[in-house]
């Protein structure tokens, strides 16, 4: 079969598993359609459907151009080449659909076209190291066939919210795609358990760092995480091979990734190939100048002699501790205002310094709010520096790991008005003002603050 043939079969098959039923008009009724109407039908920006410069010189019918992600802008922001926030001011199911559901690359979506290893009848997963006792590969029939969970989780980028650093908190130095609030979204994934591959090949003593490696997508794609992190639940983090009852998309790591609910985006790494468990330390892109805290309140950890350097790392690279949990979040439905960001996503559908206009009288607010490690208690928010009150949560709430829906009435009057929404967790943990500074703006947790025009 002809790579393009082949492509054309995959970006079938992709929209069919796309066809989640009729796309609603989810726009809020109570943002001007004037602000909204207009930026959502926009045509794509340019550097959405970015193309490598490997056009041949010939006359030849060029071939389609070859898409960086395989799923339609539709329904996405534009952050950059590869990738796409939600558009979370129209999120309004408890399970995201995957056509609403962000997209974070490095790389382009690999294609089996391109990287037939990805394709299930060729995949392996290698599972080895000098820290299990019976090294093995796994063949997709194999993995499939094993007893495997389901579980709904946010899944959610350690960049999601950096756009807060920057319009909340005057700290101007970080650096990285402005997110806003939509690199998050939920979906039920079925994976096999770390406990049933531990169970396989064996831990000895002394297994002290798992490295999920992919290299498919680019030669530096993978991410450590301690062994004591996942024998501390080893039902809960696994490797998984569907999301929302479909086989995993192209874009979301078909057809194996890593779920490893609470912990960032990065940990769930993509395109999965190889598992290798060693009694040393691993160090990637991806645990030391990448996803990692870097600041003042923050120190880089310390490297021993033993410790292993991959994918073009050296020891200067280790410049602080990794993103691990997720901070406890909350958003309202509504576009935040940018007005000091570096950047404005491209099909963003406010302009610079642009307020979100709605109508004065009685209105429903919503939102969302999720506390990955032990679950949402309480959400509250107050309007324009007032008291802080309860909002309603809607079930379900299934505590950790999952986010809730919320809503509290407000009785807007005209004029320029600032909501702000705060969590409180199970275990009594308030959604802080403010967060310490850090260079790549990861996890950013501090309340967020919504500007709202009422006229
Ligand atoms: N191989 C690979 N895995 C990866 C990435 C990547 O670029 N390559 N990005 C990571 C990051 S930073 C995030 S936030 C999540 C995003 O998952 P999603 O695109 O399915 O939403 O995938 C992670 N896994
Ligand atoms: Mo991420």
């Amino acid at each position: 079969m002809s790579a393009d043939k082949q492509r054309a079969q995959e970006e079938a098959l992709v929209k069919e598993a796309l066809c989640t039923g009729g796309v609603s008009d989810r726009r809020r009724f109570f943002v001007s359609a004037a602000a909204f109407g207009a930026a959502a039908a926009a045509p794509l920006a340019a550097s959405a459907q970015a193309t490598p410069a490997s056009a041949p010189a010939t006359a030849a019918p060029a071939a389609p151009p070859r898409r960086v992600l395989v799923k339609s802008d539709a329904r996405l922001l534009n952050i950059g080449a590869t990738v796409r926030s939600g558009n979370y001011w129209d999120f309004s199911t408890y399970i995201t659909p995957i056509e609403e559901f962000y997209v974070r690359n490095h790389y382009p979506t690999p294609l089996v076209a391109d990287k037939p290893v990805l394709d299930p009848k060729n995949w392996k997963l290698k599972i080895h190291g000098n820290a299990v006792e019976r090294p093995m590969e796994i063949t997709y029939d194999d993995l499939v066939k094993m007893p495997s969970r389901f579980m709904i989780a946010t899944l959610e980028c350690h960049g999601n919210a950096r756009t807060l650093f920057w319009e909340q908190l005057e700290m101007k130095e970080v650096a990285g795609g402005n997110w806003v609030m939509g690199a998050v979204g939920q979906a039920e994934w079925q994976y096999v358990p770390m406990s049933h591959i531990f169970n396989l090949v064996g831990l000895k003593k002394g297994a002290k760092s798992a490295l999920f490696w992919s290299g498919v997508d680019g030669g530096d794609m993978g991410r450590p995480i301690p062994v004591d992190d996942l024998t501390s639940r080893p039902d809960d983090i696994g490797i998984c091979f569907r999301m929302n009852g479909n086989e995993l998309t192209p874009d979301h790591g078909a057809p194996v990734r890593m779920v490893v609910p609470g912990w960032g985006g990065t940990a769930w790494i993509k395109w999965l190939t190889e598992i290798r468990i060693d009694s040393h330390q691993h160090w990637s892109r991806l645990n030391t100048r990448g996803e990692v805290y870097i600041g003042p309140a923050y120190a880089a950890p310390e490297v021993t002699p033993t410790d292993e350097f991959i994918g073009g790392i050296t020891k200067a690279d280790v410049k602080g501790p990794m993103v691990t949990w997720m901070p406890i979040k909350t958003t309202l439905t509504v576009p935040l205002v940018l007005e000091k960001s570096p950047s404005v996503p491209a099909n963003y559908p406010l302009k610079r310094g642009e307020w979100p206009i709605m109508k004065s009288g009685r209105q429903v607010m919503r939102g969302y709010a999720w506390a990955p490690q032990h679950g949402i208690r309480h959400v509250e928010y107050r309007v324009d520096g007032g008291r802080w009150q309860r909002a309603n949560i809607w079930g379900p709430n299934l505590g950790k790991y999952t986010w809730v829906r919320f809503d509290f009435p407000w009785d807007a009057g005209v004029g320029d008005h600032v909501i702000e929404t705060r969590g409180v967790d199970m275990a009594n943990n308030v959604q802080p003002e403010t967060v310490p500074f850090n260079q790549l703006g990861m996890a950013n947790g501090a309340i967020p603050k919504f500007k709202i025009r009422v006229v």
